[in-house]
């Protein structure tokens, strides 16, 4: 599958690392069940929902429009979790709370290539992701950081 974004624009930090952002969508306020995505290289894999802050775009903004555009989800922008860092592929991703109001029966990477959504409970989430986005693994261990503390 090829991914095309036609009118995406990057943007990188004053370290030359791109910009990015991405979601913890939860079903409700729990915060028990977390969305993930299919991958777009690879569908049967799970990945947090998120992509590039576009230029004049602040960080919230991308990530409720990557929520919208890769998981056809609206909802509420919750805390700041955090900013990840991945050094190999040279990308920082602010990464937000986000809690679930409406799920879209139709939404754009459905349509343009078949991106899948589903729920999975945190201990899921993290074996899906530790086999396959092992830097995603930190947005959950920080959630989890922010209970004992
Ligand atoms: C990643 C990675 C990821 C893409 C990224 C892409 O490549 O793609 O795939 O997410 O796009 O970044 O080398 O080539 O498996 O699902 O940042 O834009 O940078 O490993 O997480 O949105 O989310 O550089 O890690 O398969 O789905 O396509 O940007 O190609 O969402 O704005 O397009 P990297 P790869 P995966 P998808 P992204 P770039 P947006
Ligand atoms: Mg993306």
């Amino acid at each position: 599958m090829v991914k095309e974004k036609p009118n995406s624009v990057r943007t990188y930090d004053e370290d030359g690392f791109r910009r990015r952002a991405a979601c913890l969508c939860f079903k409700d306020a729990s915060e028990q069940e977390v969305l993930l995505v299919s991958s777009s290289r690879m569908p049967d894999r799970w990945v947090v929902p998120g992509g590039g802050v576009e230029p004049l775009e602040d960080p919230e903004n991308a990530a409720k429009r990557e929520i919208l555009e890769e998981a056809g989800v609206r909802g509420e922008l919750g805390r700041h979790l955090g900013v990840f860092e991945n050094v190999d592929r040279k990308h920082r991703t602010l990464v937000y709370v986000f809690i679930a109001t409406e799920l879209l029966e139709e939404w754009e990477d459905l349509r343009s290539m078949g991106r899948k959504r589903k729920w999975f409970s945190l201990a899921e989430a993290r074996e899906h992701l530790s086999s396959f986005k092992a830097i995603q693994v930190n947005y959950l261990d920080l959630l989890e950081h922010e209970k004992v503390t």
